[in-house]
């Protein structure tokens, strides 16, 4: 097997768990020597484009590929009339459908920009150039545009997802004091720097893919059963991903595509999708919408939450994306009830996008809690402290850990909370209106096992070994620490190879549960392959410490020593030499013991393992509230986030750096979601009209102020083994309603629909 280039670093310093490295791989990927999915030098490469529809609902009648086929370099035209072979596959939780085929590109068209067609030749260019001579006939169907369509409907109910305790209605008319407002989010997208794409390579039997994956192994898992084939036949190989955030978890129509014109084709395909078929190649963020009716005393004692909410989903698939998530378990309450539909359209099945659920359903709790604040003339900071739930009312259980009270109270020192003025409008700079606003945020801890194997070699220098995936959060930098600090080296004397589906089994990073799955199987490794080594120093014949008596050997500095200096101490090559051993592998899994072969590569390949928030004795889950100041031009209506203070609870910080640097990204997203992004849909075909970058607006610098973020948490070891919790999106959950909350106290004006643009405003 050959491995990637290992991921060095030169700065020795802070060598364990809890120190502040950079990025591993951040200097490769800003010099450009990182390699992405579509950069790998493949021989014989065939180029394939996609062909994606224009009609929003209907049927492919027929495909004219006459005129592409006739260009000289055109090698092959995929449609709906070709029998792909494919087999339908089990879902990411490993549920199976009822066998059938799988048609990647399908006849009925079920959106705007679905693929239906493909073109495959010599170069790029020419390609594309035929994927234009393509004349597709369709014969077209009435169709639903988006959510606010007058015929979208009401939608389904989904009944689990209905949460329910005390009486919520009777709670609310009992109630002195009362809010009811209705909240909507738009349709929005990942925009991840590197679009997605592959590398489709057969050999015989074998299948190699180079793509972007948040899941190597989930995804091979994928791939090999539509492709009806082992297992282990099919490798995925992602050592760098430009950014995912939920959209490169499971392969898609196009994968599929890509390899099986690969294998007509007996060569090589490459497959890069344009910037504007990102748009609908997979789903962003469901627009939503959720009605928040809140019933307290006159002194502010929340009584009663009802919550209605909804968001879209296509016409094949209900995803939901759950408005009630986080409503449910940010407040003391005794009445409760929150129901969530979906409400079917014709738009490419919608996905997880940083904070799933969680993120939509804060901005609606957390823009309400400071309507009936402002209803009852009490300061934000204070209704959210007076309604502090002691413990989750929804599973009833004890939350593990939640510091949410010291994440208000110290960010509201460090932003200098106390210095505001109550009323709307009554804080300015000249012209300028001047608004503070809290959203507090929230995301579960999720659990899932892990495996990693250790290599401790001849030259003293150790490797960590997983197919786990980094696309940007820190794993290989954290991993290095782990190692380093269990043998007691620098991390510049551990190697990291991850992201390649032959490698060790992982956990998806996905749902923030990589970092606290694969640092506990990492861990676990490195203390028996640190085990074996003293075994075998306290016992060898060819050992030093052979006749010391000691029961344990030391390893700090870069030395292994008895524990009383019994005899000289060695580094970890001198001790390998002196053991005469090439190399000591350990591999370990965080399974519980005795699981067989089959139930390991469930878990690596499925959701099957993965334990949510509450399935044990307690509730976990992250926690933050952020600070958020805007500057209002009264004239032109222009918004400027000028300053943001975030006070987070995720556990105890494997690295303080790379966490903040998580926090803050999340906190320019929902930067983004505030004031900037939006899906626009033609209600007349539904085509995302804005689907580029130029139209999409993400923040850029000069839309981002100063961040301070703090940590208030304290470790957390049921949440895992080394006491971390989840950080990779609680940062994004809560920043929207933070901003909307300071526009009103700036301006008066209560926006609920985001984003927050000026023509709302004026
Ligand atoms: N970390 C830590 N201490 C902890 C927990 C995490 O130091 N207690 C740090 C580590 O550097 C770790 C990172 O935070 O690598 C994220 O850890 P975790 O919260 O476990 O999240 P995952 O590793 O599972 O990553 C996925 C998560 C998700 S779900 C999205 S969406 C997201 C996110 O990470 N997408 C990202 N952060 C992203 N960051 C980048 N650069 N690009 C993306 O696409
Ligand atoms: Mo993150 S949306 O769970 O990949």
């Amino acid at each position: 097997m050959t491995m990637m280039e290992p991921r060095k670093h030169g700065d020795a310093s802070d060598g364990t768990v809890g120190g502040r490295q950079s990025r591993f791989e951040g200097s490769m990927k800003v010099t450009g020597t990182a390699t992405y999915a579509l950069e790998y030098p493949v021989e014989n490469l065939a180029y394939a484009v996609l062909i994606q529809s224009t009609i929003p609902a209907g049927r492919v009648v027929e495909v004219d590929a006459s005129a592409a086929l006739a260009m000289p370099g055109v090698l092959l035209v995929l449609t709906p009339e070709d029998d792909l072979g494919l087999k339908l596959s089990a879902d990411w939780g490993g549920n199976k459908p009822a066998d059938g085929p799988y048609y990647p590109l399908p006849r009925d068209v079920g959106f705007n920009g679905q693929s239906i067609a493909a073109v495959v030749a010599e170069s790029r260019e020419l390609a594309t150039e035929a994927a234009r001579l393509v004349r597709v006939t369709y014969e077209e169907s009435q169709h639903v545009a988006d959510l606010n369509d007058p015929n979208a409907g009401e939608g389904k109910l989904m009944e689990p997802l209905s949460i329910a305790w005390g009486d919520a209605e009777a709670a609310l008319a009992a109630s002195p004091v009362r809010i009811e407002a209705e909240y909507s989010t738009p349709r929005e997208y990942h925009v991840a720097m590197e679009p997605h794409g592959l590398t489709a390579k057969w050999d015989g039997d074998q299948l190699t893919i180079w793509e972007p994956s948040q899941w190597s192994h989930g995804m091979a898992r994928m791939y090999s059963e539509w492709f009806d084939m082992p297992y282990e036949n099919v490798r995925i190989i992602s050592p760098f991903i430009g950014g995912g955030f939920g959209s490169k978890g499971v392969p898609l129509a196009y994968g599929a595509v890509a390899v099986a014109a690969a294998r007509k084709l007996g060569r090589p395909v490459k497959l890069a999708v344009t910037r504007p078929q990102n748009f609908t190649s997979y789903g962003g963020r469901a627009a939503t919408r959720q009605k928040i009716a809140l019933g307290a005393t006159e002194d502010g004692i929340l009584q009663a939450i009802v919550h209605h909410g909804a968001s879209e989903t296509s016409v094949d698939a209900d995803w939901p994306e759950q408005t009630g998530a986080a409503t449910s378990i940010l407040y003391k309450v005794e009445n409760f009830s929150s129901q969530h539909r979906v409400v079917p359209v014709n738009s490419v099945t919608p996905g997880a996008l940083r904070g799933p659920g969680k993120n939509p359903s804060a901005y609606g709790i957390e823009c309400a809690i400071e309507e009936l604040a402002y209803k009852l003339g009490m300061d934000p900071l204070e209704i959210r402290l007076k309604n502090y739930a002691d413990h989750d009312y929804q599973s009833g259980k004890p939350w593990s850990t939640r510091r949410l009270r010291e994440a208000l109270t110290e960010g509201a020192e460090a932003f200098g909370w106390s210095r505001r003025s109550h009323a709307p409008r009554s804080m300015r700079d000249g012209k300028t209106l001047i608004g503070w606003g809290i959203g507090c945020g929230t995301f579960p801890v999720i659990r899932a096992p892990s495996e990693a194997m250790i290599r401790i070699l001849a030259n003293g220098r150790v490797e960590v070994v997983s197919g786990a995936i980094d696309m940007g959060q820190g794993t290989y930098t954290i991993l290095a620490q782990s190692a380093a600090e269990v043998f007691g080296i620098p991390v510049d004397q551990v190697e990291v190879y991850l992201g390649d589906s032959r490698l060790p089994g992982s956990a998806i990073a996905g749902g923030s549960m990589l970092a606290g799955s694969i640092m506990g199987a990492v861990h676990k490794a490195a203390v028996a392959a640190r085990d074996e080594l003293i075994g075998l120093a306290l016992s060898d014949a060819n050992s030093p410490f052979r006749d010391t008596g000691a029961n344990t050997l030391n390893f700090a500095e870069g030395r292994i020593a008895a524990p009383r200096g019994e005899a000289p101490s060695l580094t970890l090559a001198e001790l390998m030499s002196a053991l005469k051993r090439e190399e000591i592998e350990v591999r370990r899994n965080t399974l519980p013991d005795g699981a067989n072969a089959q139930e390991q590569l469930q878990a690596w390949t499925t959701m099957a393992r993965v334990q949510g928030p509450t399935m044990g004795d307690y509730s976990m889950h992250s926690w933050c509230a952020h600070f958020a100041e805007v500057r209002v031009d009264e004239d032109f209506g222009t918004v400027r986030v000028s300053r943001i203070v975030s006070a987070f609870d995720c556990g105890r910080l494997y690295n303080p750096r790379l966490v903040e640097s998580q926090w803050r990204g999340g906190i320019i997203m929902g930067i983004g979601q505030a004031l900037l992004e939006e899906g626009l849909v033609d209600q007349r075909n539904g085509r995302t009209i804005n689907n580029n970058v130029g139209d999409y607006l993400v923040p850029t610098n000069s839309d981002i102020p100063d961040i301070q973020v703090i940590s208030v948490g304290v470790p957390d070891h049921n949440a895992s083994a080394l006491g971390g919790k989840g950080v990779g999106e609680v940062g994004i959950v809560g920043v929207a309603p933070a901003i909307a909350n300071a526009v009103f106290h700036a301006t008066g004006k209560r926006v609920r629909d985001l984003p927050i643009t000026l023509e709302k405003l004026l």
